[in-house]
């Protein structure tokens, strides 16, 4: 029989109404099944480990995304597949930093949440924790049907690494735009098997240490010298440089002479673009091809949570900054697309 570990770290799907103080505030996922009674029609089984305090996602970290990595591989050979509740601000975060974490996943991980809590007359909550259940015990062959950490939420299964929260307040709260959704769930779940990565070859591995150094410089046009230099020579190992458009910057002397001397000094500057869908191109203008010829780091089309964690996940287990450089600007795990 197929067995799924739900994994509740908390989020809106469990909060209810607390009537003093009006504030939405985590309950037991007990309570959540009282609501969801279709859970005792499944065909396969599954069981909850709960986190305890449950999290507002908000209040998400790398020392959380560690214990989720350890409890899926403490339980990897136990379950077929794995459904992480969690709150919809930070899914994308975890979703991605998960992603990098699992090496060789040949198991589905399935991140959902809703909008309204569970209790809700109106509710997004029921048909996320459904179908996510579905999908992560979706087989084909006697496989996983989509071996990969994704989010699934309003009708629609997004490669967790490629998505990113857009919207608070509509139930479609999460999009993907630069790669195809996953699956889509409407009469019939129809899964894009094209777009799906393959299961790992190699045995399952966990990476479990992260380092948060990172400086994030997003530009803006007026951007004084003082500011650049204030994130740039802060306490980071790596800086994210979010820039505009195809990923071009001012070409002003002072500034690219701050990012050559930053880069002299061993800090990493990954180039991602402001822009939600497109890609990174240096070189394609005047303004981005001092940028390569100085070694900024080329980031494609990724998000910026997919940016961020991926530098937790190198910064954490790579030794060389020449090794991170060069697996930042590869696809390690379904995130960026190298044209
Ligand atoms: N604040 C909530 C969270 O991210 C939002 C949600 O789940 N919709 O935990």
């Amino acid at each position: 029989m197929t067995n799924v570990l739900i994994i509740y770290t908390g989020g809106t799907i469990g909060m209810i109404n607390d009537p003093q103080t009006g504030v939405l505030v985590p309950f037991q996922f007990e309570q959540i099944k009282d609501h969801v009674p279709e859970l005792k029609r499944l065909k396969y089984q599954f069981k909850v480990h709960s986190f305890d305090p449950l999290i507002d996602s908000s209040n998400m970290s790398p020392e959380i995304y560690k214990q989720i990595a350890l409890l899926i591989q403490k339980e990897y050979d136990h379950y077929d597949g794995f459904v992480v509740l969690h709150g919809s601000d930070t899914m994308a975060f975890t979703a991605s930093a998960l992603s990098f974490m699992i090496e060789n996943l040949s198991k589905p991980v399935i991140f959902t949440g809703s909008q309204l809590p569970v209790n809700g007359i109106r509710t997004d909550a029921k048909e996320n924790l459904i179908t996510a259940l579905e999908i992560a015990a979706e087989k084909r062959k006697g496989r996983a049907m989509v071996p990969e950490v994704c989010i699934y939420f309003d009708y629609k299964l997004f490669r967790g690494n490629r998505s990113f929260k857009y919207n608070s307040e509509k139930f479609e709260a999460f999009r993907s735009p630069n790669y195809p959704i996953l699956a889509e769930a409407g009469v019939y779940l129809k899964f894009s098997r094209n777009a799906i990565l393959k299961p790992g070859a190699e045995p399952v591995k966990f990476h479990t240490r992260l380092d948060s150094a990172i400086g994030i410089l997003k530009l803006y046009p007026g951007m004084s010298p003082e500011i650049v230099k204030a994130v740039l020579f802060s306490d980071c190992k790596a800086i994210i440089m979010e820039t505009f458009g195809s990923g071009n910057t001012s070409t002003e002397c002072w500034f690219l002479e701050l990012l050559r001397e930053a880069i002299n000094a061993g800090k990493l500057i990954l180039n991602i673009s402001q822009c939600k869908v497109g890609t990174v191109e240096l070189g394609r203008y005047e303004t981005s091809r001092a940028l390569m010829e100085m070694g900024v780091i080329n980031g494609y089309d990724m998000t910026f949570e997919a940016a961020v964690t991926k530098l937790m996940y190198l910064l954490g287990n790579v030794k060389s900054n020449k090794k991170i450089a060069e697996y930042l600007a590869t696809d390690l795990r379904g995130e960026l697309t190298v044209y």
